[in-house]
């Protein structure tokens, strides 16, 4: 078994309310307190996937050695991120795939495939995703999607999504507390 300090989770942030950047460069911030960043995309600007009419997204995605064990923790860690931002909970927080200031979505962990009520792994929307893949092929185009077997640039291939994805801007602005 593959110790957790080698283990390789994927996050993908998006925003689409308020201060978009703010909302990933905070959830970048407060993610490096959950282990070790890792590889860090991009910024895109995407149509929104899911439920036409609402504001463009902001989306990238990071990789971090998680100080977690299980991911079922990790998902907790994340959705406290979330709260944090202002999605507030309820029956469901604000309508599925509506306007939010911050989704963390975990991608990947290592390459554990899983499906439980409130978990699946590997994230079972990424092959139909383009604001999810283009950043990810970007930092990890040979990355196996264990579902599949195929690799993330042979998934954007294949991806029947054409929803534009848009260079919005470098990594730096997601790592750096003031970018100018
Ligand atoms: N859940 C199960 N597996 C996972 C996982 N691997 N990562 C469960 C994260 N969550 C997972 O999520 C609903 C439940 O999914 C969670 O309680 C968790 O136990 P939620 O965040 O409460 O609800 P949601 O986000 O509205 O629904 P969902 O299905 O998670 O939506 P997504 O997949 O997060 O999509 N368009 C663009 N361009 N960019 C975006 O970032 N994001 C969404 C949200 C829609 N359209 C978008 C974007
Ligand atoms: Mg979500």
């Amino acid at each position: 078994m593959r110790s957790p300090a080698s283990l390789e989770a994927w996050i993908g942030l998006g925003s689409n309310l308020g201060d978009r950047e703010a909302h990933l460069r905070r959830a970048v911030e407060r993610l490096a307190g959950l282990g070790i960043l890792g590889r860090t995309s991009s910024l895109y600007e995407t149509d929104p996937w899911g439920v036409p009419g609402q504001p463009p997204y902001l989306n990238a995605v990071v990789s971090l050695a998680p100080a977690a064990a299980d991911p079922r923790a990790f998902l907790a860690q994340l959705q406290r991120i979330e709260r944090e931002a202002g999605r507030v909970p309820g029956p469901r927080w604000g309508p599925r795939w509506g306007p939010r200031p911050l989704d963390l979505d975990l991608l990947f962990w290592g390459d554990l495939r899983l499906k439980s009520a409130d978990l699946t792994l590997p994230h079972p929307e990424i092959p139909g995703r383009r604001f999810v893949l283009v950043p990810l092929a970007e930092v990890a185009p040979d990355l196996i999607h264990p579902d599949s077997g195929l690799i993330i640039s042979r998934l954007l291939e294949l991806c029947p999504d054409s929803g534009a994805v848009r260079l919005w801007g470098r990594p730096d602005r997601l790592r750096h507390p003031d970018p100018t």
